[in-house]
């Protein structure tokens, strides 16, 4: 699999997909007390309705996707710090991923933006395509928020938003629900006016792509599988690191220089089962210093001999590999 069929999800084959390119409609924005930065903004857009059918009529397995063009109901000129993408019934509660429906992907893409890459060599296909990686959600829980800044809120970085950028959202939602119902996104976002601060780059990294072209596994025990070599091209921190692996999957594991340094671990046995991952833990909360010509090299860990793969869907069609390892990493240069 090509790491461009994740980034750019256009040849969507889904039992269901709705394409709303003409933009998403904003129901509504409430403001609530920021969390981060006492000086920050704080907002939640509501997005849709979005018409959610029954687990049957989803194809197999009750999965849906949705492309939207997003103009309104984020900020302009901003610097955003903090976002968390969700789900919300029309009553406003949320939506449980337990027993009614999950999010099995939201990629955002700012599609505005000419992001320039902060590793060079093979990752230089990963930034810029479709834009600037933006809030979204993985195939987790959605439990956590996505940090464009130091979370001791001391630092002005975040993902930088112009004054006229639109959006584009990839949404991949699975139905576990009888009936057909409606339901908001919800883009929750901290911000401050402006562009503050270095802009926080987003990017997705795989193991594979760089003269690996898949992940090893074995049915008798656990395999690791090292990425090419990646350097980056600027002094700075990397915000935030969480592995992407799918079921067999133990950690993804970074490495800068040769040197351990940090993990990201599965978890599983959420509302998807016993053998499907439930949450990925943060590879670091706490920012890891890089300089330019520093070189971070990932490994995947896996174990199908304790959780069996299964096949996966991205809602891409397809030709999706089954067995994945990438980080989603978010990165500031220092001034
Ligand atoms: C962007 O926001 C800043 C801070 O509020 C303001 O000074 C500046 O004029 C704005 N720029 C544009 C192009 O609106
Ligand atoms: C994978 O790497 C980890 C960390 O270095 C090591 O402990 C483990 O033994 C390796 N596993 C295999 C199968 O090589
Ligand atoms: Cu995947």
């Amino acid at each position: 699999m090509r790491l461009e069929s994740f980034l750019l999800p256009l040849a969507v084959s889904a039992a269901v997909v709705e394409r709303q390119l003409g933009g998403a409609k904003v129901a509504g924005i409430t403001k609530l007390t920021p969390e981060v930065n006492p000086k920050a903004t704080r907002q939640v857009t509501r997005f849709g309705p979005l018409t959610v059918k029954g687990k049957s009529a989803g194809g197999d397995s009750g999965q849906q996707n949705w492309i939207w063009t997003i103009r309104d109901g984020l900020c302009r000129n901003c610097t955003v710090l903090k976002g968390h993408v969700g789900l919300a019934n029309v009553d406003g509660t949320p939506v449980s991923p337990n027993n009614d429906v999950y999010i099995h992907h939201i990629l955002t893409f700012d599609t505005t933006k000419k992001q320039k890459s902060f590793l060079s060599g093979c990752a230089s296909g990963a930034a810029g395509l479709g834009g600037a990686k933006f809030i979204g959600s993985g195939e987790d829980n959605n439990n956590v928020a996505v940090w464009y800044t130091a979370r001791d809120g001391k630092s002005n970085n975040g993902f930088h938003i112009g004054s006229s950028d639109s959006f584009m959202m990839n949404i991949d939602l699975v139905s576990y629900h009888a009936n057909t119902k409606q339901i908001y996104l919800t883009m929750d976002m901290e911000y401050l006016p402006g562009l503050q601060g270095a802009d926080a780059r987003e990017t997705l990294l795989s193991v594979t792509g760089c003269g690996v072209p898949s992940i090893k596994i074995s049915q008798t025990g656990p395999t690791n599988t090292t990425s090419g070599k990646y350097t980056f091209t600027e002094d700075g921190t990397i915000l935030g690191a969480k592995g992407h692996l799918h079921a067999g999957g133990e950690k993804m594991v970074m490495y800068i220089n040769g040197k351990f340094a940090c993990e990201s671990k599965a978890m599983y046995g959420g509302a998807k089962g016993e053998n499907a991952i439930d949450e990925m833990s943060l590879c670091t909360t706490s920012g890891i210093k890089v300089k330019k010509g520093d070189v971070m090299t990932m490994t995947a860990e896996y174990d199908v001999s304790k959780h069996p793969v299964r096949h996966e869907s991205h809602g891409m069609g397809a030709g999706m590999a089954d067995i994945m390892g990438m980080f989603d990493l978010i990165f500031a240069a220092h001034s």
